[in-house]
């Protein structure tokens, strides 16, 4: 099945930016809301279940524009109507020492658009990102990693340069790997 889904997806990629049913094309890559409220730390593995052909694997979204940040917005509001729009949660941590923040997938930390006073590691227990729903402006805030939130997904156009290597994703260089489905 697999094989067949990469088989088609090459097929797609020769005429436009192929993501596969239920994800969504976006600034870098594919990118997939996902509704069931998990932990920070879940809902990465989650994240982590899904793979492209070339064998690039998910990860929680990262931002690094303000394009990118407009772009999960939108996302949020077509998945789900709610209104406000429900927190997710998004790639950032700063769990390995605090204040000094990071992208899970290895992206160079460098555009950031907190709130006003945050991060502010409340209770010395705030290490994920939140994109927080109540507000309009689509600013982050640093939250409790065990609150269950629904998050989004990314898969990138060219995983093999963004995994292990931060900031040196090469967009536009090559052909897009095709993408598919990991576990269910
Ligand atoms: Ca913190
Ligand atoms: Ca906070």
């Amino acid at each position: 099945m697999q094989v067949l889904l990469c088989f088609v997806g090459l097929f797609a990629v020769a005429t436009a930016h192929y993501c596969p049913p239920l994800w969504t094309s976006g600034p870098r890559g594919c990118y997939r809301y996902m509704s069931t409220p998990m932990s920070w730390e879940n809902a990465r593995q989650r994240c982590m279940g899904f793979s492209s052909c070339d064998g690039g694997v998910g990860d929680l979204m990262s931002i690094t524009s303000e394009a990118e940040n407009n772009f999960a917005s939108l996302l949020r509001a077509a998945s789900n109507m709610a209104n406000p729009a429900p927190s997710v949660w998004l790639g950032g941590t700063d769990a390995g020492r605090e204040n000094q923040w990071t992208w899970t997938n290895g992206q160079q930390w460098q555009y950031t658009n907190w709130e006003q006073g945050q991060p502010n590691n409340q209770g010395g227990a705030e290490n994920c990102l939140r994109y927080p729903g109540q507000r309009s402006v689509n600013q982050w805030d640093d939250w409790d990693c065990f609150t269950e939130l629904p998050f989004v997904c990314h898969l990138f156009e060219h995983p093999g340069n963004a995994a292990g290597q931060p900031g040196q994703g090469q967009p536009g260089q090559g052909g897009r790997p095709a993408f598919l489905l990991g576990h269910h």
